[in-house]
């Protein structure tokens, strides 16, 4: 297996965490820009992460972690109860369809060309959805009926799997996130795991070094 991605690449990391979660070996193909068309010949989406099984290519993370957990379903990245499986899939698909999306690269590219937004009004506008969206997750986790040590359950799951990159993007950019206790409980005790520290931006191959 070849996976195309980025050091800094959320949605990649959440493919790279599932791969370490589930002992499966990958080749790390660093792509710098996606948005070239020897890429998009790659993935017609020209979005990262991009995964190559034997020359079969797929993109999007959720695809992606959803076959990899119907061909290799131990040790599973879903809880075992349906209730906390359909509220981890919530969870992630939160941050997957309502957070992510509308912070992308290249929406804010897009508010700086079409709509003539300086730097700092598209980073307000980064700041807004993310701090917004954790304020979600936080409210999510605090409504679980009980508490775990992952966000659902005694072992990492979809909902941790994407949860992890969203606190790294906001810490990146250095929003606060201070007042999510929950939320950074979860990511303290995902971070103590090598599947979650070796898919980290900064364990990646082309990580330029710390700015
Ligand atoms: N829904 C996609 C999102 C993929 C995505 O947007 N990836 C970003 C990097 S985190 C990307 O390739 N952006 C390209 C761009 O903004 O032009 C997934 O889950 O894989």
């Amino acid at each position: 297996m070849k996976l195309y991605s980025r050091y800094r690449n959320s949605a990649g990391q959440r493919v790279r965490i599932a791969l370490n979660l589930k002992g499966l070996a990958y080749d790390y193909v660093a792509v710098e820009n996606m948005r070239t068309e020897a890429f998009r010949r790659i993935n017609p989406q020209g979005l990262l992460p991009t995964l190559d099984i034997d020359g079969r290519i797929v993109g999007q993370s959720t695809a992606i972690i959803e076959w990899l957990e119907e061909t290799q379903p131990t040790p599973s990245l879903f809880p075992d109860d349906p209730m906390d499986r359909m509220a981890a899939r919530s969870f992630a698909q939160f941050v997957a369809c309502e957070i992510h999306p509308i912070h992308n690269h290249r929406v804010r590219d897009h508010l700086i060309d079409a709509a003539g937004w300086s730097e700092d009004q598209t980073m307000a506008w980064y700041e807004h959805w993310i701090v917004r969206g954790l304020a979600t997750l936080e409210a999510m986790l605090a409504e679980r009926p009980v508490e775990t040590t992952f966000c659902y359950g005694d072992r990492p799951s979809v909902a941790d799997i994407y949860l992890v990159p969203v606190i790294g993007n906001a810490r990146w950019f250095g929003f606060d996130v201070s007042r999510f206790e929950q939320v950074l409980g979860v990511v303290a005790v995902c971070e103590r795991l090598d599947a979650f520290r070796d898919a980290a931006p900064d364990q990646q191959p082309d990580f330029p070094g710390e700015a």
